[in-house]
This record gives C-alpha cells, sequence and structure tokens, in this order.
C-alpha cells in the first residue's frame, strides 16, 4: 500500500515538473528575442544618419526610370556594336518609352539610312546622331518662355488646366513660390469648388509660398472667383494671378463650358490672360495625347506642363506631344517638392535619357 502511495506521489510530481517545464518555454515564441529584465542596461540607441541635404532637381537625377529602358540599347552602342540585336533593342526601347510608332520608324529608318550610306560608322556616333535627330523633333518655333506682360492695373492671368490629378494645383503652388522669388507680385485664385479640399491644399502652398489667395464657398462659381481675384489683384497692385481649375473631365461639355467661360471672364478688364497651361501627366503616356486633343478643342492653349517626368519610364511623350500637338513644353514636373518645376530644356532631357552630353 504504502509503495502505491510513493508511486501515484512521484507519478504527481513527474506530471508537475513537465507541466512547469512546458509553461516556460511557451511564454517565449520561437524566434522571439529575449525578454530585457529591469537590471539589464538598456540597448544603446542607434546613431543617427546624418541628414542628407535636398537634392537639387535636375534632369539627370531624376529621370531614372525612363533612362532605364535605354540602358541596354545604349550599352550595346557604347561598345561598339551596330546589329540586328542593337536595332531591335533601340525601337523597342523608343517603344516603351512612348515616343510613338511612327515616330519611332522615322527616327530608326533616318539612322539606318545613316549607317548604310556609311555616315556611320560606329556605336557611338550613332548614338550621338540619334540624340541630334530627338533634339531636332523636340525644336520649335515657339518661345518656352511663360509669357508676362506686367503692365501696372492690368494683372497678368494664368489659367492652369487639365483633367484631374495630373498636377495641376501642385504646378500653381510651386509657380507662386518661383513668381514670388523672381520678384512678382502673385496672388491665387482657387478656382476648383469642385472639392472643399482642394482650395485648402491652394491654401497650403500660398502659405508656403508667402503669397494670399482668394477663395470660395465648396460648389460655388469659379468664374466669380476668378473675376473677383482679378479685381482685387488690380485693387492692391499685384502682378500676376495664378488660377486654379477643377480637374475636369474632358468629355463632360458643362465642365467644358465652365472652363470657357472662366477664361472669357479672367480676360475682362483689368484682367488680361497671357497664358492658358495645359498639365499633362507624363506616366499616362500617349492618353496624355488624346487628352490634349480636347482640351485644345475647348480653349486656346499657350503651353504644356508635363508632370511626374520622374516618375516614369514613358518620358518618351514629351517628344510625341511637342511634334502632334504643336504645342511648346514649357515646363515640367520632376517631383513632388516646391523646386521641381523646371524649364523644359531639351539639351538637357536628350543628355539625361541616352547619357550622353
Ligand atoms: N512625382 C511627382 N509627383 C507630382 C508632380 N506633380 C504633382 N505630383 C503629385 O501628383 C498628385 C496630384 O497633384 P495635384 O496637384 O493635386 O493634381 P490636380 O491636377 O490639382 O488634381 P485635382 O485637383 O484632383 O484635379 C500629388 O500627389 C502631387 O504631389 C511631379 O512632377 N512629380
Ligand atoms: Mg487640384
Amino acid at each position: 500500500m504504502l509503495l502505491v502511495v510513493a508511486l501515484v506521489v512521484v507519478a504527481v510530481l513527474v506530471v508537475l515538473a513537465a507541466a512547469a517545464f512546458l509553461i516556460g518555454r511557451s511564454r517565449r515564441a520561437p524566434g522571439a528575442p529575449p525578454v530585457t529584465r529591469l537590471s539589464e542596461p538598456p540597448e544603446p540607441p542607434e546613431p543617427a544618419e546624418p541628414a542628407e541635404p535636398a537634392e537639387r532637381a535636375t534632369y539627370r537625377n531624376r529621370l531614372g526610370n525612363v533612362r532605364g529602358v535605354f540602358s541596354g540599347a545604349v550599352s550595346a552602342l557604347r561598345s561598339g556594336r551596330i546589329d540586328a540585336a542593337t536595332w531591335d533593342s533601340l525601337e523597342e526601347a523608343l517603344i516603351r518609352a512612348d515616343v510613338g510608332v511612327a515616330t519611332t520608324g522615322a527616327l530608326l529608318s533616318d539612322m539606318r539610312q545613316k549607317v548604310q550610306s556609311k555616315e556611320i560608322s560606329n556605336g557611338d556616333d550613332l548614338l550621338g546622331a540619334l540624340g541630334s535627330a530627338i533634339r531636332d523633333l523636340l525644336d520649335t518655333s515657339d518661345s518656352r518662355a511663360l509669357r508676362f506682360d506686367g503692365n501696372p492695373g492690368t494683372p497678368d492671368v494664368w489659367l492652369v488646366v487639365g483633367v484631374n490629378g495630373v498636377g495641376k494645383t501642385t504646378t500653381i503652388g510651386k509657380l507662386a513660390r518661383q513668381q514670388a522669388a523672381a520678384g512678382r507680385s502673385v496672388l491665387l485664385a482657387a478656382g476648383d469648388t469642385f472639392r472643399a479640399a482642394a482650395a485648402d491644399q491652394l491654401g497650403l502652398w500660398a502659405e508656403r509660398s508667402g503669397v494670399e489667395i482668394v477663395r470660395g464657398a465648396e460648389g460655388g462659381d469659379p468664374s466669380a472667383i476668378v473675376f473677383d481675384a482679378v479685381q482685387r489683384a488690380a485693387a492692391r497692385g499685384n502682378d500676376l494671378v495664378l488660377a486654379d481649375t477643377a480637374g475636369r473631365l474632358h468629355n463632360k461639355a458643362n465642365l467644358v463650358e465652365e472652363l470657357k467661360k472662366i477664361r472669357r471672364v479672367a480676360d475682362r478688364d483689368p484682367g488680361h490672360v497671357t497664358e492658358v497651361l495645359l498639365v499633362l501627366d507624363a506616366t499616362t503616356g500617349q492618353n496624355a495625347l488624346a487628352q490634349a486633343r480636347e482640351f485644345t478643342g475647348a480653349v486656346t492653349v499657350t503651353g504644356i506642363v508635363l508632370t511626374k517626368l520622374d516618375g516614369t519610364a514613358k518620358g518618351g511623350i514629351v517628344i510625341a506631344i511637342q511634334r502632334e500637338l504643336g504645342l511648346p513644353v514649357k515646363l515640367v514636373g520632376l517631383g513632388e517638392g516646391p523646386d521641381d518645376l523646371v524649364a523644359f530644356d531639351p539639351d538637357e532631357f536628350v543628355g539625361a535619357l541616352l547619357g550622353i552630353d
């Protein structure tokens, strides 16, 4: 009997010990870091990375995506090779970059002819000739400068138009900062009354740039806001009114009519519309062209702002836009920051695209 009791006690003790062992293990999940005890000294903090100075936007440092599309063809040419594979990879790169099928065909047949006639005999020269040909396509007799008459008492008005989300408000914010820095007295008109947040977004840019803004109620008449802004600018001696507009869908006839009305009202004395800038998003490639055709049918556009060139492999759309619309690309967006809007420079663009000077 005693033996049985002793065996039961031993068995109970064994079960308890096993249970305690298992509970101890389950408190720490596999792979979990060891529990830090209070007595252990705290981990020293990671040394902070030194803050990177903000990098100035240049074509070279912001066009990495589209340059990547050309890198295979460019390195084949740099190695001196001109064979069937080189032509194929050049064609593929131009098409992928959204230069357009017809323009790609014309560019390459011109290059092939130069190679056949021995005018070009090595890859480096072919790269240089391609660069010059693209530069020629980007040539325009129209000025890329933003027109500013600056007549006292008659403020210049720059209207900014385009479909949703292309970067109109951001472009106005960047422009406001640049124009103010150039010594012009700028007034913003929050002509996008479609969304309440639109005027707030423009208000933030106004604050950042130290310029004033005229805004109205959500759903209000955008023409009235632009009219009000022009009157105030004339009365207060502002030189330039930058007018935002709602991202209108180009197939909505009433919105196009509204845009025409804004244009008319902005041009009424003392206002003077000197730029109607159509903002296009480079990431949309050939779609941007379709949008542009609709807008140019509705209002006289004076220049294109091509945004988001930093975030796309379709940067070749610049070439198609300029050729097919016959409108100068005046500004390009190379990022979201306040200084990331630059004058379009074909030499810099082609140089960055093909990695040539
Ligand atoms: N990477 C990059 N982003 C940009 C550029 N320009 C604008 N954006 C971004 O694009 C988004 C849309 O910009 P918005 O200025 O609000 O566009 P919008 O045309 O006013 O849009 P709606 O008012 O909705 O019609 C924002 O996140 C911007 O920061 C650019 O050049 N590069
Ligand atoms: Mg907007």
